[in-house]
């Protein structure tokens, strides 16, 4: 039975970013609110967006953006290299390449079936299917030689249908082959109220528990997890098939579980509280927008993130609190942010003369913002961000 958790209230598709000329027309919205799975305690949307609204030729979202997943995919790169040796790897999801072009194009291909960022990767010649993945999808690819490694990053919780996903993933996976998955931690979320996980895209946040179960029915095995920082604190899940030895199960599997378990990731009053605290965190981070406004502060967005989209939209705030958000990313500079309408600007270092704080929109790239913008800083500049708890740094 799936309980209600949370309802973050109307909104509307996260990376639809809107171009000056559809300000004025209505946006499509649903209605946010997440779910426990009490059985298998799986944590999800409730209502979900068909993946062709989301996932299509103007997906605006470029993993190489950042210098931290650079960084964090040629790191597991090398670690792939060394260790595991595969001659034949599948990336499922592989965006605008971050971390295919960490590899030979002989020994790499991708999946990724939004067909603008699909070019990218074509275009510097890598083998890549613009579609969505699925069993016909891995018996064509694997139809003379199975994968010694699969790799997902920041997609499996992305895909509604799971059941197919992981026979796929049977299908084209070798035997003593090695699947890779990482995503967001439902143990992060929680413990540090970020509430703005869950977006349309976001269909899933795992736990390990959940995961876990969700295997079984595959037959397939979690032998070994690492917690990695990227994208607010994720985790990292290496997988094999149930029928291969080649691997034995590492103790950090059972740790995790303990320290999810300890946590309550399984009980429903776990989430009750989680529900109080994300109230309590939009009350407060409305306080601190009131305060630097009633002050004359000019304040700024940084960073366009698609969890900006559920904060802004929980919390009601709009162009009147924020003048407007800078990012990086060519596909979101001039257009406005979806449901706030707040235009996004193209990055320029913080000036502490123009601005006097900033939102943290991207704050899980802190550090890496925060080593950017050092003069900005040292001049008195300050940011806001919302996750552990709403506060002015
Ligand atoms: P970032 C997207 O979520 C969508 P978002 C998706 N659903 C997902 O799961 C994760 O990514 C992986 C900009 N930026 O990574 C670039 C700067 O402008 O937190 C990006 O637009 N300056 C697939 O959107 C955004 O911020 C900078 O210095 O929540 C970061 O987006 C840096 C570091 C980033 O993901």
């Amino acid at each position: 039975m799936i309980k209600k958790i949370l309802d973050l209230g109307q909104q509307p598709l996260a990376n639809s970013y809107l171009a000056k000329n559809k300000l004025k027309s209505k946006e499509k919205k649903f209605r946010l609110q997440v779910g426990f799975h009490t059985k298998n305690y799986l944590v999800s949307i409730m209502k979900t967006v068909s993946k062709e609204k989301m996932f299509n030729e103007n997906y605006p979202y470029k993993s190489s953006e950042s210098i931290t997943m650079k960084k964090s995919f040629e790191n597991l790169s090398k670690k792939i290299k060394n260790y595991y040796k595969p001659n034949f790897i599948i990336e499922i999801g592989s965006n605008d390449g971050a971390f295919i072009r960490n590899f030979n194009k002989k020994t790499v291909i991708g999946v990724e079936p939004c067909k603008n960022l699909a070019k990218l990767t074509k275009n510097q010649k890598y083998k890549i299917y613009s579609e969505y993945w699925n069993q016909k999808l891995a018996k064509k690819i694997t139809k003379n030689k199975k994968a010694h490694l699969i790799y997902s990053a920041n997609t499996l919780s992305h895909i509604k249908n799971l059941n197919e996903i992981f026979a796929a993933i049977n299908i084209a996976l070798s035997k003593d082959g090695v699947l890779i998955l990482e995503d967001p931690s439902l143990l992060q979320c929680v413990k540090n109220v970020a509430y703005d996980q869950f977006y349309c895209e976001h269909i899933y946040v795992f736990s390990t528990i959940a995961l876990k179960n969700i295997l079984l029915k595959f037959d397939l095995e979690i032998f070994n997890i690492e917690n990695i920082t990227t994208h607010g604190g994720s985790n990292r899940y290496f997988i094999k098939k149930k029928i291969s030895k080649k691997f034995k199960i590492n103790k950090n599997v059972k740790k995790e579980i303990s320290k999810e378990l300890k946590f309550g990731l399984d009980k429903i009053s776990t989430y009750q509280k989680f529900e109080k605290d994300v109230i309590k965190s939009k009350k407060k981070l409305l306080n601190i927008f009131k305060k630097l406004l009633n002050k004359k502060y000019k304040i700024i967005g940084y960073g366009a993130t698609a969890k900006s989209c559920t904060v802004l939209n929980y919390c009601g705030i709009d162009k009147r609190s924020i003048m407007y958000f800078y990012d990086t990313t060519s596909y979101k500079i001039n257009k406005y942010l979806p449901g706030s309408k707040i235009l996004i600007k193209k990055y320029r270092k913080l000036d502490k003369k123009k601005i006097d704080v900033a939102f943290l929109g991207a704050w899980n790239f802190k550090e890496e913002i925060f080593k950017k913008e050092k003069n900005f800083i040292n001049k008195g500049g300050k940011f806001i961000t919302h996750v552990p708890i709403p506060k002015i740094i």
